[in-house]
């Protein structure tokens, strides 16, 4: 483990615990130490994309549960209150201006109103979000299939990576390296589940949990679900964006497939 991983990880737990201890995660799971998701939480890894790929196939489901699993207080975690002047405007105006901006190595960039996103296909789940800190709460994600927007953009040949832009800091420096970014590869961004949810629990997706948009990519951890995205981008590598492995997290020493 490298020396910059390791402070990394220790400040992220540390903020982890400390949330714990507050709050026994109302309606919310602490993983107990027997849980194999917690010893492979533990243990600083997740799956690599490569033992991802041998365990399941590509297009396997996450799981999915009913009704009567949803967490009664699902916790927020990370930015619950972005501050950024533009989002705390759109905010405001309860996102009635707000576009998704589509674009990078596409055919058709798209600007893209909640409406808009509202009749696209779209898909309904009830699914596990297990974050890296060690808790995990069900929730309840209808959103804009990712795959039903990259068709419409339609993506050019060379695109293999589909980079997600928020509007929030979580970093102190106040630049632009705080602001947070994800990426995923294109068997996720196709995969059935994986959605632009802008709903939470049968009602527009909370501020704290990411409004008006944020991603669901069921099969990994808590911290590839941006919230809060603005805009999204095809790429060919992401070696050339901000740190170069491919989110705010993984640029301070996460996996970026952080398969479970
Ligand atoms: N834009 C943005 N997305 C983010 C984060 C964040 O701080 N900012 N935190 C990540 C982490 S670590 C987790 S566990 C989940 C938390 O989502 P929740 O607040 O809905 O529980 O969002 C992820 N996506
Ligand atoms: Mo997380």
């Amino acid at each position: 483990m490298s020396e910059v991983r390791k402070l990394d990880r220790r400040g992220f737990l540390a903020r982890g615990l400390a949330a714990a201890s507050t709050a026994l995660l109302g309606g919310c799971e602490e993983l107990s130490d027997q849980s194999w998701v917690k010893r492979i939480l533990d243990s600083g890894e997740t799956l690599t994309y490569a033992a991802q790929r041998a365990l399941i196939t590509p297009q396997a489901l996450a799981r999915e549960y009913g009704e009567a699993d949803l967490s009664s207080d699902f916790k927020a975690n990370g930015s619950t209150n972005p501050d950024d002047p533009a989002y705390v405007t759109h905010a405001e105006n309860v996102f009635a201006d707000w576009k998704l901006v589509v674009g990078g190595l596409v055919e058709s960039p798209l600007e893209l109103s909640l409406a808009e996103l509202r009749a696209m296909p779209s898909r309904t789940q009830i699914t596990r979000h297990d974050c890296v800190e060690g808790w995990s709460c069900i929730g309840k994600w209808k959103g804009a299939r990712l795959s039903a927007v990259l068709e419409r953009a339609r993506l050019k040949q060379d695109a293999r990576y589909i980079v997600f832009y928020c509007a929030d800091m979580l970093g102190d420096t106040g630049t632009e390296a705080d602001r947070y970014y994800e990426s995923i590869g294109l068997e996720d961004a196709f995969h059935e589940q994986t959605i632009l949810a802008y709903d939470m629990n049968d009602r527009a997706l909370p501020i704290a949990h990411g409004a008006p948009l944020r991603l669901r990519v069921e099969r990994q951890l808590g911290y590839k679900m941006a919230k809060y995205v603005m805009r999204i981008e095809a790429v060919e590598s992401i070696g050339g964006i901000r740190g170069g492995r491919g989110g705010f997290w993984e640029d301070l020493g996460y996996e970026w497939y952080a398969g479970i």
